[in-house]
């Protein structure tokens, strides 16, 4: 059984549609949130997200899109809010105020816990790739589960703890703006076998960067978040 994992879309349709693309056939995907914020499409992302019934939870862009208030980010990220807060139509912005701040999913003896920040604080803490085994393995046990999947780092990296038993630690990377110096759309699969065993694959994806840096500078957002995604940064 294959599961994707998804996350930090960002109003990127074509980054989204391109990971879709790339899936193929698998018994879900789920979603570690920031479906919005800093792209030109968010209420196409969202729309697509609903049709193809993808379970997703809360990013600290959805939060600060839905509540209009964006003082601890950046200019530059502070206007994105802004601009997506107007643009997202109403029933749009109810599907996203719906999403909630962690997701427990289960099949047979794998259970997953989603959480776009970390288990301790849901919506703004970076767990990235070198954080100490010590700290993720904590994570995971007050997870009471066998996956911990994060998001919100933009940066790939799983650890399988399997020789210790307990589990894996996971961020699919960023669909619609991977900083990790990889200009490519970043998600990745779990394969879970008949002999339980787990695998992970972390996937890279090409799409067209050139066209979304287009809609962006059309849209009025700021020309840097069009420039960085030629970069992966
Ligand atoms: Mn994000």
């Amino acid at each position: 059984m294959k599961i994707a994992i998804i996350s930090d879309i960002h109003s990127n349709l074509e980054a989204f549609n391109a990971v879709l693309r790339d899936i193929g056939e698998v018994e879900c995907v789920l979603c570690v949130g920031d479906l919005v914020g800093y792209g030109p499409d968010p209420n196409k992302v969202i729309e697509l997200l609903k049709i193809l019934g993808i379970k997703s939870v809360m990013g600290n862009h959805d939060y600060a899109t839905i509540t209009n208030s964006a003082q601890i980010f950046n200019e530059i990220a502070a206007e994105a809010i802004y601009w997506s807060h107007r643009t997202i139509t109403e029933e749009n912005m109810k599907l996203l105020a719906s999403l909630p701040e962690h997701m427990l999913v289960e099949f047979d003896n794998l259970s997953l816990y989603l959480v776009h920040g970390s288990p301790r604080d849901p919506l703004n803490e970076y767990v990235i790739p070198n954080t100490p085994d010590e700290l993720l393995l904590q994570f995971l046990s007050q997870t009471n589960t066998n996956c911990l999947i994060m998001g919100h780092t933009h940066l790939p990296f799983y650890i399988d703890f399997k020789e210790k038993n307990t589990g894996i630690v996971l961020n699919p990377g960023s669909v619609g703006q991977p900083r990790d110096h990889d200009p490519r759309a970043s998600y990745c699969i779990i394969d879970y076998d008949e002999d339980e065993k787990v695998t992970v694959t972390l996937k890279r994806v090409d799409y067209d960067i050139k066209k979304v840096s287009e809609k962006i500078r059309k849209a009025g957002l700021p020309e840097f978040l069009a420039e960085r995604l030629f970069h992966g940064r």
